[in-house]
């Protein structure tokens, strides 16, 4: 299994609950290596951007217009088949399908309030950890030659 690199957010209600340290400790002790991590306000044009699949569906302005209204928490996590345990950590989109020990499981009610977002395939988690960070913003491994930490 090759190592991975995926984005995982804390969505708006995650912050305002105060579950942000609760939910990077799930990926931390699942072994997972943070490599970028902020918090920011996303802009319209950005959430768009990022939800673009769901555009036409029924609930795309109302996610839209919940992911701009307060502060995410945007973090890019690394390890062997990252993406998928990620999903895993997470659970189902639905709280009330998803599996108790995961986040969604364990700590949301409401699918429009699930807490924490996490890209579904290879193709989308390289979209989205671009569409959130930068090269520089992302660490990676220390490379003893250069003492420097290595941005891929
Ligand atoms: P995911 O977050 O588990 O990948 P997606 O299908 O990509 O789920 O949907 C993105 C987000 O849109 C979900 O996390 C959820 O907050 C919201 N969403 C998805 N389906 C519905 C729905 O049927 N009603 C309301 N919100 C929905
Ligand atoms: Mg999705």
């Amino acid at each position: 299994m090759s190592v991975e690199r995926t984005f995982v957010a804390v969505k708006p209600d995650g912050v305002e609950r105060g579950l942000v340290g609760e939910i990077i400790s799930r990926f931390e002790k699942r072994g997972l290596k943070l490599v970028g991590l902020k918090q920011m306000q996303v802009s319209n044009d950005l959430a768009e951007k990022h939800y673009g699949e769901h555009k036409g569906k029924p609930f795309f302005d109302g996610l839209v217009k919940f992911i701009t209204s307060g502060p995410i928490v945007a973090m890019c996590w690394e390890g062997k088949g990252a993406i998928a345990t990620c999903r895993n950590v997470i659970g189902a989109t639905s709280p009330a399908a998803a599996a108790m020990g995961t986040i969604r499981g364990d700590l949301a009610m409401d699918i429009s309030r699930n807490l924490v977002h996490g890209s579904d395939g290879p193709e989308s988690a390289v979209r989205e950890v671009s569409l959130f960070f930068g090269p520089d913003d992302l660490v990676s491994k220390w490379d003893r030659t250069i003492e420097k930490w290595i941005c891929e």
